[in-house]
């Protein structure tokens, strides 16, 4: 199994005021949002898992098409090749009240490594004294407020965290705030990991899967 390293970073940020169109209400107030590298979470039509072992949704991706972010603008995922080493960068920004605020991310159908961490921006350049030694294995990680100045210059990052996992279990893994409330306000997004491994199945095969009553 070939394995290369790529990093992925997941960026937080407050549809906030110039920087994100905010929807008006019928009241004339705003509904405040979260979106993760721009993009905030609206649910899918359909189940995408369903789609893929259905054929309905297409396993072939074209890795060409990814922005920077590694984001798939129209399959609305960020995709991820079998065996690939993924070190995940989230970052903290200023919120919509004009602070830093924690936030502690969750990942499904892996655990990964704590790797490092920092303040304000992720540099392009790491501290490797600050990479851990014997890094924890575990599914959620918090993004401290950092710095926890109630006042931080406007764009300032507010800390983020870096963490490692390998591409072994093929599905669609969805990352987001554990925070409820910020989780429905849009912080979530998909990873489609290793999906051309997905079986096929009929649909016949599928309504017998999800309605038990059905199977002869
Ligand atoms: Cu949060």
């Amino acid at each position: 199994m070939s394995q290369y390293r790529r990093k992925l970073l997941i960026a937080q940020w407050f549809c906030y005021k110039k920087q994100f169109a905010v929807t008006p209400t019928a009241t004339g107030g705003r509904i405040v949002r979260i979106s993760v590298n721009g993009v905030v979470f609206e649910d899918y039509p359909t189940p995408i898992l369903l789609d893929l072992i259905s054929g309905t949704r297409s396993k072939v991706i074209d890795y060409t098409a990814l922005d920077i972010n590694g984001f798939d603008a129209t399959r609305k995922t960020y995709p991820i090749k079998k065996g690939e080493v993924i070190d995940l960068v989230f970052q903290s920004t200023i919120s919509s009240a004009g602070g830093c605020e924690y936030h502690p991310w969750h990942l499904h159908g892996h655990k990964f490594w704590e790797i490092t961490y920092g303040p304000g921006l992720y540099p392009n350049g790491l501290d490797k004294t600050k990479v851990a030694t014997l890094p924890v294995s575990r599914d959620t990680t918090t993004v401290y407020a950092d710095p926890p100045s109630d006042n931080p210059v406007e764009g300032a990052g507010c800390g983020w965290r870096m963490v490692r996992f390998v591409a072994d279990n093929p599905g669609t893994w969805i990352v987001h705030c554990h925070i409820a409330p910020h989780m429905l306000m849009g912080m979530m997004a998909v990873f489609e990991e290793a999906v051309e491994e997905l079986p096929t199945l009929t649909t016949t095969a599928l309504i017998s899967y999800l309605d038990r009553k059905n199977t002869p």
